[in-house]
């Protein structure tokens, strides 16, 4: 049975899933929290998934862990990278694929970046994945820009493969593996007086 580590502040079920399914392999588990996240306006992944962080602990006042993440287009400078969740509700996948028109280099990044608060420590944790934009949506699954990323190694894009598949690779999967090494590190060896019970 996982042990359930704190609350994965997202209103993106697809982002609870992808997580557990890493975490499982540890036997670890998150909650989803129906709270806002903070979406403060910054250039760095690390810095919104901080503050969200921080200002979701201090709602709660329970172990909280915060996912953001970003698609970073090399011949877009790096757009939309932390605006991500903006750009797909407003200009959504064709209006990215049309700002690629004229464009020979589609290489873009996954970057995901975890933030936890589970007193007495906290960690911020990375991931990144990068390959191509396809020149068409294809594939039914996964979430927001899925459908037109293809990473490298790779002739499919993450919307055409399945959850496992694609946590074999993503960004998200990578920075959330990360959290879970550093979670059995301290929290199983390291015994913190009085912290025992996350009080979940
Ligand atoms: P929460 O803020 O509620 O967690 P969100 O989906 O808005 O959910 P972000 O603020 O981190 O999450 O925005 C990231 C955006 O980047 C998201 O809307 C997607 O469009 C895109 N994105 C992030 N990870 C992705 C992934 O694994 N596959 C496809 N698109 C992704």
């Amino acid at each position: 049975m996982p042990i359930t580590v704190g609350y994965l502040i997202t209103r993106n079920k697809h982002k609870l899933d992808e997580a557990n399914a890493i975490l499982e392999e540890y036997d670890l588990r998150l909650e989803q929290a129906d709270i806002e996240k903070l979406e403060i306006q910054h250039n760095d992944l690390h810095v919104i998934a901080w503050r969200a962080a921080l200002n979701a602990y201090r709602i709660l006042g329970k172990p909280v862990v915060v996912d953001d993440s970003g698609l970073f287009i090399k011949a877009l400078s790096g757009f939309p990278g932390p605006y991500s969740s903006y750009v797909y509700r407003t200009l959504g996948l064709n209006g990215v694929l049309k700002l690629l028109e004229n464009s020979t280099d589609r290489s873009a990044c996954f970057k995901s970046v975890v933030a936890a608060v589970i007193p007495p420590l906290s960690g911020v944790f990375a991931g990144s994945v990068c390959g191509r934009i396809a020149e068409q949506p294809r594939g039914e699954g996964g979430f927001g820009f899925d459908p037109i990323f293809i990473p490298e190694g790779s002739d499919r894009t993450f919307a055409e493969m399945s959850l496992r598949e694609k946590n074999l690779l993503s960004h998200r999967a990578r920075a959330f593996r990360a959290f879970a090494k550093w979670y059995i590190e301290w929290f199983s060896r390291v015994k913190f007086k009085g912290t025992q019970d996350k009080g979940l």
